[in-house]
């Protein structure tokens, strides 16, 4: 692939944007091989996603502004369209997903970022919607994730005022779990996702489920989401390894710290 580059190092995969003559821009190109790259990851090793950007620089400084500048009202319907169908993918895609966010993240860049399960960033990342400077409004979701993660006014002002935000005011208002110097933000993802590595993969995805499906019903209908995939739980092998190891008496040699989950 030209601009996605896929690596996977024990149960961790780690997809990097990369298309630097642009500080990683999004065009159709990039959109498809990110898809495509899903679609390539094996679901029955890889327990935990990273999505980053090449370079020191930048995570993603958006959609493509030339490929988006002669776009047509359809045409741009059918672009923001591209996007949504994508990041909805990484939203519910079946294993979390973490945003390493490494510099820019504006625009399709933040919105990419909000489509991950959450985010870690690098001191020099800088957050922004900048469509409304540009005469448009935010085409990949930001007018919908940034209200829902970080409340209705921070995502009103960051939208209508289109004002670029450094990592700290990021962390302070929600809209990134951590801010790491920049030569730690790979080491932070690499740890968050191996400590998701380690636990029973079914009930991860079980858990990500319940809270995506969960988040968008009335309270006693979400926990009704949580009872379904919590019972599924004990169908599998690993619910099962899972508590017996822990009722295993303290000095048995057959108690291990952590459990070699299997996927089943
Ligand atoms: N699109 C295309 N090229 C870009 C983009 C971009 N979003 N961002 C940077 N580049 C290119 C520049 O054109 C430049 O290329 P060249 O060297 O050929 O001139 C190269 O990357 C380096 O950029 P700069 O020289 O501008 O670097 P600076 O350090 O001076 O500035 C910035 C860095 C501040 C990131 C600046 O490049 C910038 O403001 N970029 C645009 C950021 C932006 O507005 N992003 C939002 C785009 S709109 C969007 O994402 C909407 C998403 C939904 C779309 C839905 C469609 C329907």
């Amino acid at each position: 692939m030209e601009f996605v580059k896929y690596e996977v190092n024990g149960a961790v995969g780690t997809i990097t944007l990369d298309r630097p003559k642009a500080l990683n821009a999004l065009n159709s190109a990039v959109l498809d091989e990110l898809n495509e790259v899903l679609d390539q990851v094996d679901l029955d090793t890889v327990r935990a996603l990273i999505i980053t950007g090449a370079g020191d620089r930048s995570f993603v400084a958006g959609a493509d502004i030339g490929e988006m500048s002669t776009l047509t009202k359809a045409e741009g319907e059918a672009f923001g369209k591209k996007g949504n169908d994508l990041f909805l993918k990484i939203e519910h895609f079946p294993i979390p997903v973490i945003a390493a966010v490494n510099g820019f993240a504006l625009g399709g860049g933040n919105e990419l970022a909000m489509s991950c399960d959450f985010r870690i960033a690098s001191e020099n990342a800088v957050f922004g919607q900048p469509e409304t400077g540009l005469g448009i409004t935010p085409g990949f979701g930001g007018t919908q994730r940034l209200a829902r993660l970080v409340g209705m006014g921070y995502a009103k002002m960051m939208v209508y005022a289109a004002r670029n935000i450094k990592a700290d005011e990021a962390l302070r208002i929600g809209l990134v779990n951590e801010v790491v110097a920049p030569e730690e933000l790979m080491n932070e993802a690499n740890k968050y996702a191996s400590l998701i590595a380690r636990n029973a993969p079914i009930a991860v995805r079980a858990a990500k489920k319940a809270i995506n499906e969960g988040y968008e019903k009335e309270i006693a209908d979400a926990v009704g989401v949580e009872e379904k995939l919590f019972g599924s739980c004990f169908e599998s092998e690993d619910q099962k390894e899972g508590m017996a190891n822990f009722l295993r008496k303290k000095d048995d040699p057959q108690k291990v710290k952590h459990v070699a989950f299997q996927n089943r």
